[in-house]
């Protein structure tokens, strides 16, 4: 999911008149405390987890952590639970052959561990969503995080953390700890790296593009990070069967309240016609919103499972996230989700119409 869209400030807003000394915009970006760079420094064998069916930045912040734990003579290994987009694959096979799944909580045995850092989540519950409480809690090794997700309270059994909400990824976030421990940056870092940032930031282009997140891109690219080889694999190596499933999909594209909303389906059947994975979805989500005047998009998602995952983008001031929260959802401002219990696309479609007025008042359009 994308990170949480960060109104700019306004001072950011006013650009700095001609002959005026101009204003620093941002305040500097926080960095991990030196208590936190030591207990990741000092654990030999470490378990990197990004959260359930990990996007681009955390494969990418998982990664980029992990090559530079390995070439720091540690045993490292990245694990993923859930399924992993094809088009972010590659971030993985940039890795030292250090990749496993860990689908349950179980797999994580405490003595082969001495640390375990959960990136781009907050902890255990966003790694096995499915798995109850009790399947983790006491079980685990110590953990650190490192994350820019909105938490909704303190991390009470966490080891350490490292936590900046207004980073624009937690590939961003990994950047700054491989800088404060003064890690040699190589290819496979600058890449996954890169990876992660561009995937959080629609490659520049949403509002968490911060001049911080800029900069530390920058100072990526000045290492040799290859921007254009980044998007080569990630938005240009598609297969034709996601393809035929875009097209399938883009076909039900439908307008609500004079166009201020847009849905769309993507059904098992779609899924099963175009020969592609449910994975191979990524991005279909953004299509709707990119329509002139929509100002909240939802994208309706049969999981397989008998349920509608429904995953909403607005633009501001409208709230995704008040939306999902109303039915039971989360997420970010402009990018929240949530899952209906219907079996089928068009009935949760109709819940979700039904429950519009109050975050989407009626007007005359
Ligand atoms: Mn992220």
């Amino acid at each position: 999911m994308p990170p949480a869209p960060l109104r700019p400030s306004a001072m950011s807003l006013q650009a700095p008149s001609v002959g005026a000394t101009c204003p620093v915009p941002e305040k500097e970006p926080v960095q991990p405390e030196p208590a936190f760079l030591t207990r990741l420094a000092s654990a030999r064998r470490v378990l990197i987890l990004g959260h359930h069916h990990p996007d681009g930045d955390a494969l990418g912040a998982a990664v980029g952590l992990a090559e530079a734990l390995n070439d720091m003579g540690r045993e490292v290994t990245v694990g993923t639970s859930g399924k992993i987009a094809p088009n972010t694959l590659f971030i993985l096979d940039g890795s030292s052959g250090l990749h496993r799944p860990f689908d349950a909580p179980r797999d994580v045995r405490r003595e082969e561990w001495d640390l375990v850092v959960f990136v781009d989540c907050h902890g255990p519950e966003r790694v096995w969503p499915d798995h109850p409480p009790e399947s983790w809690s006491g079980k685990l090794p110590p953990y650190l995080v490192i994350d820019h997700h909105v938490h909704a309270g303190p991390l009470a059994v966490c080891s350490g953390l490292f936590h900046d909400p207004e980073a624009s990824s937690t590939g961003e976030m990994v950047a700054r700890v491989l800088k404060a421990l003064n890690v040699a940056f190589t290819p496979p870092m600058l890449e996954s790296l890169l990876a992660a940032i561009v995937s959080d930031t629609g490659f520049f282009a949403q509002a968490n593009t911060t001049a911080a997140c800029l900069k530390e891109a920058a100072f990526l690219v000045e290492l040799g990070g290859d921007l254009e080889g980044v998007n080569n694999k990630l938005n240009q190596s598609f297969s034709p069967a996601r393809m035929r499933l875009l097209s399938l999909s883009l076909g039900t594209m439908e307008f609500f309240r004079g166009g201020r909303v847009a849905v769309m389906f993507l059904t098992s059947e779609m899924v099963e016609r175009s020969g592609a994975v449910r994975e191979d979805a990524v991005g279909f989500v953004d299509y709707p919103r990119s329509v002139k005047g929509v100002e909240l998009s939802a994208l309706f998602k049969e999981d397989g499972r008998g349920r509608v995952k429904v995953s909403l983008r607005s633009r501001y001031p409208v709230s995704a996230r008040a939306v999902a929260c109303g039915y039971g959802g989360g997420g970010h401002v402009l990018a929240a989700a949530y899952t209906d219990p219907s079996p089928s696309c068009a009935e949760a479609r109709e819940r979700f119409l039904g429950g519009l007025s109050s975050v989407l008042p009626e007007d005359a359009g």
